[in-house]
Formats: C-alpha cells, sequence, structure tokens
C-alpha cells in the first residue's frame, strides 16, 4: 500500500523509455475507487457477466446501461474496456436453460454463446451504445475463433447503432472494437484478424488452457498449466508481431499480465498494455519502471533458447530474483 501510494502517479516507464499501459480488471463498479487509488490507468477488462451470476433473472437492458455509464462517467475519459458476456462453459446463468455440456471449455461459450442468444447479445450491445456518449469505450469480443465471428459481432453492433440514431439517441463517435486472442486458431491467424479488429487482448488463463490442451478444471492435468512454455511464448510473439505490423495496440489481460515474475518476458515481447487486479498494478509498475527493455529482451532471447517449460520457468525465476 505504501508502494501504491508512492507510484500511483507514475507512469510505468522502463529506464530506456519503452511505455507501457497499466490496466486494471473489474467486474463490479464499485471496485473503481480501488483501481484509481492503486494507480490505473484505465480499465483493460470489464468482465460484465458477473451481472448475470448469483441470480435468478436476466438483467435488462436499463440495468446494463447503468453500469457502463456508472464506469465510463466514474473513469472520466479514460479508456474502458467492456467485454462482452462471456457466459457459457463454467458459466451458466440460473434463469437461462442450459444443458450442462460434456465438455464447456470447448463448448457454445462467449462470443458463440452471443450470437446463439441474439437478443441477449443485442440488449448489451444497445447498453454499450447508449453508454458510449458517457466516457472512453471500448468494446470487447470474446473467444473469437476466427474473422467470421468478428464480422458477424460488428454487424450486430452496426445495426444496434442505426436503430438507436434512428431513434435520436446519442452515441459516442470513436468506439473502439476489439478482440480477445485467446485460442490457437485466432493466434495463429492474428495477421488477418489485426486487419479487422481495433485492438487485441490476449486472454492467457484460455490461451494457455486451448495451447496446451488441458482443461483448466481439472486438477489431475494442472502441472501442465505453464505460462512460460515455448508454445506460449511463441504464439504470444506472433500475436504481438502482426499487432505491431497491423499497428494495433496489443494488450494482455489473464493473470500472467499482473504476475510480477512474467513482468520482464511482457516488456520484452512488447505488450503495449497489461490489465490486472487493483493490488497488482504498483509491483509490476516498480518493476518496469526499473528495468530496461534492452536487458528485457536479452532475458526473453536467452530463455527462448532453452527448451523445456521447466529450463525456462527457473531461468526466469532465477534472473527475477536475482534483480528484484
Ligand atoms: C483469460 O485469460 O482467458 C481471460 O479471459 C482473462
Amino acid at each position: 500500500e505504501q508502494l501504491a501510494l508512492r507510484t500511483k502517479d507514475l507512469p510505468a516507464v522502463s529506464t530506456d523509455e519503452y511505455r507501457i499501459r497499466l490496466n486494471g480488471n473489474m467486474e463490479f463498479p464499485e471496485e473503481i475507487p480501488s483501481l484509481l487509488a492503486h494507480g490505473a490507468e484505465g480499465i483493460g477488462l470489464y468482465r460484465t457477466e458477473f451481472m448475470f451470476l448469483e441470480r435468478k433473472t436476466v438483467p435488462t437492458e436499463e440495468e446494463h446501461y447503468r453500469a457502463y455509464k456508472q464506469v465510463l462517467e466514474s473513469m472520466g475519459g479514460r479508456p474502458v474496456t467492456i467485454r462482452t458476456l462471456d457466459l457459457g462453459g463454467d458459466k451458466v446463468p440460473g434463469k437461462t436453460k442450459h444443458e450442462r455440456e460434456p465438455n464447456p471449455a470447448m463448448g457454445l461459450r462467449a462470443i458463440r454463446y452471443c450470437l446463439a442468444n441474439r437478443e441477449l447479445f443485442r440488449a448489451q450491445l444497445r447498453a454499450l451504445l447508449r453508454a458510449s456518449a458517457h466516457g472512453n469505450l471500448r468494446i470487447m469480443v470474446p473467444l473469437i475463433s476466427g474473422v467470421s465471428e468478428l464480422r458477424e459481432a460488428r454487424s450486430e453492433l452496426e445495426a444496434c447503432r442505426t436503430a438507436l440514431s434512428r431513434a435520436g439517441v446519442r452515441i459516442g463517435n470513436r468506439i473502439q472494437v476489439g478482440i480477445m486472442v485467446e485460442t490457437p486458431s485466432a493466434a495463429l491467424i492474428a495477421d488477418r484478424l489485426a486487419q479487422e479488429a481495433d485492438f487485441f487482448s490476449v486472454g492467457t488463463n484460455d490461451l494457455i488452457q486451448y495451447t496446451m490442451a488441458i482443461d483448466r478444471q481439472n486438477r489431475d492435468v494442472a502441472y501442465l498449466y505453464k505460462p512460460l512454455h515455448l508454445a506460449v511464448l511463441r504464439s504470444l510473439q506472433n500475436i504481438v508481431g502482426a499487432a505491431k505490423a497491423a499497428g494495433i495496440p496489443v494488450s494482455m489481460c489473464g493473470e500472467m499480465a499482473g504476475d510480477p515474475i512474467y513482468a520482464l518476458v511482457l516488456l520484452a515481447l512488447g505488450f503495449d498494455e497489461l490489465s490486472m487486479t487493483a493490488g497488482q498494478v504498483p509491483m509490476v509498475k516498480n518493476i518496469l519502471r526499473r528495468s530496461s527493455r534492452a536487458e528485457a529482451l536479452e532475458l526473453l532471447n536467452t530463455a527462448m533458447e532453452l527448451t523445456t517449460a521447466e529450463e525456462i520457468e527457473r531461468h526466469i525465476r532465477t534472473e527475477m530474483e536475482r534483480r528484484f
């Protein structure tokens, strides 16, 4: 907390001037004061599905709108990245009749669920468009597996925008529409997705789960969950490279982003933004401010010469402990 107070208003910038924006992850509007107090510069991930959980009825468009408006206003013009509903899978709302799937992680979830439940999706999109007049909104679509899903989501958004405009509703004029990169297919065609998305945000929890073919709910295979597996690092390199080539910002909002042990790896990979819980912001910022991108690149290059996840992890851990 001491650190949070001291560094709250300082930028996350390396000693050789590489600037990373540190954003906050959130579920409820009540979390905003704490995020700001810890120095979050924006919202990188607002998990809207939490409004659906722990209740029996589906939230109305008005409820969505009020929550989003409150968050956008509280953030006072700072970017607010609102993720469209990531329902399905392990997050099934009480009201919706949903057959339990044998393999929910690979089932009807996130954007798939929204495209299969269009009225639910449209209610959220209308609420987002209405709220967009009150701040700096970015809409983020989860679990994109190909360009068609992004086009379909955009087309729904445009249809809602047209209808609202006709009805005289005021809508923000520069809403960014980006995607979460969290499937191996999206990572592999990141160059094509970057042509049609305004930004990327990597969801490492899912990207690692799907890349390694390990069910996050299954404890028997949890030992294979390795953020520093060479396949994950290569995948991240491809995603960041595609974003840079297309000139769009690339963020990470999975748990990997807030763990200080990975801060130099992410600095080296070239992320523009990292999003994490409020409490993680000061520590990650402190590490970034005390390091250079040049040394981070050297660390990553050496690590990626190694082969097994255990070797890479040991190397990064040793080097991080030696430095900090
Ligand atoms: C993920 O890391 O998969 C998120 O959804 C944040």
